[in-house]
């Protein structure tokens, strides 16, 4: 409780100006006001969050005049709007960025400590919402902070999960999941709209008719019914009047109770309806590259893919007399396969529904949808059996057969006599347990397709969708990521941010090209040191971060050299400690050596059924264990696992870091786009020619990234020559020592069978050629504690990595998608009043 947070407890209300005004006594008006009738406290009273929920509201007014007038202006234009389909969006807590996109940092800070509160302490308390599980959830957040900002009609649509991403605690080492509570103190920056709420059917099945004109028609008689209730949240734009709609779904029973079972006293039979509605939308599945094959994953989706469609069909409708203009009112973007039953819905709903003739929706269906692959991994590769699937959407799998019957009819005029090819083009999987092929239905309603950094949409071409690109290369391209200055600069690094504008003004925030301006800095010893100054105090910042999670102290002059990403095994956070493993062995042999000291620091989820990755979690911390409590290593190890990694701890580490670990097996990471992050906040990358890796070393320069590791075609040869990992083991003496090391129990107290899986498992097989690639990563890291040593250098290398960062802006991938696959302009937004008599 807050002892008298405000100096008011009897606020004079003036609605109009309260909701509106900018100056800091208005702000602080409006928070008094809006503590005391929104909230229901006054200061005696009142909890920190209810602090911040006045706050809230206070800039939620302020935006509601560009939410409305942006929705007013796209009603009525003619222009095309983007809707981006998405499963997730890792959005991260909105207060902070508001405030920034809004330009009203400085009267709200000083409203705020005029009330007795601090800003800071009041944007740290909010719950961020976790409706994603990592990169692509992530990616698709920074994507409509840039549709926002490029002043671009768009709306994501996506689910209002009850339960994100779960909340990680470590326990004895051991990663144990907490369920997410993120709207258990309200969520205010949304408003439900029950009164668009729309009604999706299931199950059931489907039959034949003929309509009055004598047409042959379908039916799809529904099992049951589940509304979607649509929740909206603004996205502003930067220092622009945009903000664009992010409308998530929530579900819920068509009827709260089934009267007939009611009335003959069945009551808990009448309610479970309503609790298996609502279930739909309870809780994101927490695997991150990893299908779930589960009923309910496959009812999520077509519930939002529904809502979302038959949301675009009701707007289109409101301002047009059919649907054959659909494609040119939409672009419909489809971020992985997760949505991609939107193809075979909206036929559904053009023919079905709407009456339109087969190869006229089709043609509606192929502009409309573009595609994202995110991923080549095969086990994330989306499939549905056929039982399944039919069960749930008897009327869908009708539809995907006979889209696969044409399409197929195509591939064999193209291709006579080629019967496997057809096999390998079929949507629907014929071998083993039969499947309808997710990515391939994606494909072929699709008019563009695309991976997500270079080498990732070369290599979509040659293995997982060959034959598509065989025969539409027309369709392919790719998009590099990026990830927005905005939140991941300007939010997360402002001293760093400031620094940079105090010496090229701030146009790079909008343009990040403009950080070219920066590139003669780097020579110049003051900036230099300016610059060590405020990497010093962001380390500071997380070494007092860590201390109040941890009780660890750590030396902000070492070295941060950190790992923070999903817990994977291509991701290889475990090639990471074996070189732990190995300094400290370096160290115990020879206790004066001068190494570099450093701060190794982790953090990351594992999905809750994936056990190596757990069993990585339980290493690092083991490692961690023996290595900070040994005083003969004293300052120079430090190993942190920090709990709970998401947005709001990406916002405390990226800017701290030194050095970025991006040391995925060469193929694997599509893009990755937290070592942009990294990058963009001065950290030096250590990493494979992988995913986005490639392309930032090439804008930053080879002598100011440090390489080491295989590359894709030398994985794809040590592995198609048979690769025996236990040969590494033997013949390197570096090696041996740290996995015997691990096998004699040293960091488990003695139990040897502890992490045997993990390591029988690296010296089995070895999938992700760790132990292929040691020794280089040893000896990079080796140049990288050299290099450190040299800290005029390793300044100005970090200068001319931030200098070359333009490329990674999200605002640049956004506009090659709005000009290449969408086809979209800016409309820009004035600011005057919609009612300005007050009508
Ligand atoms: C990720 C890719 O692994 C990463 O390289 C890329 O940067 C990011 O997408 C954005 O493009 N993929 C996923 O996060 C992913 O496939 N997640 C699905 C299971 C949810
Ligand atoms: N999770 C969070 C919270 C992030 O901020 C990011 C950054 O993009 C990611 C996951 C993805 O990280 P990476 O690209 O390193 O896999």
């Amino acid at each position: 409780h807050l002892p008298m947070a405000f100096n008011t407890t009897n606020p004079l209300i003036q609605v109009e100006d309260d909701r509106t005004g900018l100056s800091v006594e208005t702000l602080k008006r409006a928070l008094a006001d809006n503590l005391f009738y929104l909230q229901g406290k006054f200061p005696a009273i009142a909890t920190k969050n209810d602090c911040y929920m006045a706050l809230a509201y206070t800039i939620r007014d302020r935006l509601l005049q560009r939410w409305l007038n942006t929705f007013q202006t796209y009603l009525n234009c003619d222009n095309r709007v983007v809707c981006y389909l998405s499963a997730e969006y890792l959005l991260g807590p909105h207060l902070g960025n508001n405030l920034i996109n809004l330009g009203l940092w400085e009267p709200v800070q000083q409203a705020v400590e005029e009330s007795g509160l601090s800003l800071d302490e009041l944007i740290d308390i909010e719950e961020e919402p976790g409706l994603g599980n990592g990169g692509l959830g992530r990616l698709a957040a920074c994507f409509m902070d840039s549709l926002a900002t490029l002043e671009i009609p768009a709306i994501g649509y996506g689910i209002r999960y009850e339960f994100g991403i779960f909340d990680q605690e470590i326990k004895d080492g051991w990663q144990v999941e907490i369920t997410d509570k993120w709207l258990q103190l309200g969520n205010p920056w949304e408003i439900a709209r029950p009164e668009s709420a729309v009604l999706v059917k299931l199950g059931g099945h489907t039959e034949p008719y003929t309509d009055d004109q004598g047409n042959y028609r379908v039916r799809w008689i529904a099992g049951s019914l589940v509304k979607g209730i649509p929740y909206d949240t603004p996205i502003l734009g930067y220092k622009v009047s945009t903000a664009n709609n992010l409308r998530l779904w929530k579900s819920e029973a068509a009827e709260s109770f089934d009267f007939q079972r009611f009335n003959v006293g069945d009551y808990y039979g009448a309610v479970q309806d309503k609790m298996s509605s609502e279930n739909l939308t309870k809780v994101l599945y927490p695997n991150d590259e990893q299908i779930q094959g589960k009923e309910l994953r496959l009812a999520q989706q077509y519930f939002f893919v529904s809502c979302s469609l038959q949301d675009m069909i009701r707007i289109h409708l409101s301002d047009n007399p059919t649907l054959e203009n659909f494609h040119e009112h939409f672009a419909v973007q489809m971020n992985d396969t997760h949505p991609s039953i939107a193809v075979a819905e909206l036929m559904r709903l053009l023919v079905d529904e709407h009456h339109y003739e087969w190869q006229r929706a089709w043609a509606i269906t192929e502009a409309t949808f573009g595609f994202t692959n995110h991923t080549l991994l095969p086990e994330a590769l989306e499939k549905w059996s056929l039982p399944l699937f039919g069960e749930m959407l008897p009327r869908h799998l009708e539809i995907i057969y006979e889209i696969n019957q044409r399409f197929l009819d195509q591939v064999r005029m193209k291709y006579p006599n080629d019967g496997d090819r057809l096999a390998r083009l079929s949507i629907i999987d014929e071998a083993g347990e039969k499947s309808v092929r997710m990515a391939y239905l994606a494909t072929v309603g699709s008019h563009a397709i695309n991976g997500v950094a270079a080498l990732h949409s070369q290599l979509v071409k040659e293995t997982i969708l060959k034959d598509f690109y065989e025969l539409w290369p027309e369709k392919f391209s790719n998009k590099t990521n990026g990830v927005t200055p905005r939140r991941w600069m300007v939010l997360s690094n402002p001293r760093l941010s400031n620094l940079i504008s105090s010496r090229i003004g701030d146009g790079w925030i909008k343009n990040l090209d403009e950080l070219k301006q920066l590139e003669p800095f780097a020579d110049l010893a003051g900036f230099r040191q300016d610059w060590c100054k405020v990497k010093r105090e962001v380390k500071q910042d997380l070494a007092r971060y860590i201390h109040t999670r941890t009780d660890l102290v750590v030396n902000p002059d070492s070295l941060f050299d950190v790992q923070v990403k999903r817990i994977h095994e291509y991701k290889r956070q475990h090639l990471n400690i074996l070189h732990v493993i190995h300094l400290y062995l370096q160290i115990k042999n020879n206790p004066n050596l001068d190494v570099t000291p450093r701060t190794f620091i982790y953090g990351g989820k594992a999905a809750p059924g994936y056990f190596t990755a757990k069993l990585i979690i339980k290493l690092i911390n083991s490692v961690a264990d023996v290595v900070n409590n040994d005083p003969t290593i004293g300052d120079r190890l430090k190993v942190i696992f920090l709990p709970d990694y998401n947005v709001k701890f990406g916002q405390r580490v990226y800017p701290a870091a030194d050095l970025s670990e991006q040391i995925s097996t060469a193929g694997k990471e599509a893009s990755g786009t937290g070592n942009m992050k990294f990058s963009m906040n001065g950290a030096l990358t250590i990493g494979t020619l992988d995913g986005a890796n490639i392309e930032i070393r090439e804008e930053v320069g080879a002598e100011n990234f440090f390489l080491f590791g295989l590359t894709t075609p030398e994985v794809e040869k040590t592995l198609a020559e048979g690769y025996q990992p236990w040969e590494y083991y033997n013949n390197n003496a570096n090696l041996k020592a740290v996995v015997d090391l691990i096998n004699s129990g040293f960091f488990s107290h003695g139990d040897t069978a502890l992490f045997r899986p993990l390591m029988d498992s690296l010296l089995g097989q070895d999938p992700y050629l760790v132990f292929a690639d040691f020794q280089a990563y040893v000896d990079c890291q080796n140049q990288v504690g050299e290099a450190y040593k040299d800290q005029e250098n390793w300044a100005r290398m970090a200068i001319l990595n931030v200098a070359r960062m333009g490329k990674f802006s999200s605002d640049r991938t956004i506009r090659e998608y709005a000009e290449d696959i969408w086809a979209i302009k800016p409309v820009v937004i004035e600011l005057e009043d919609l009612c300005p008599d007050g009508q």
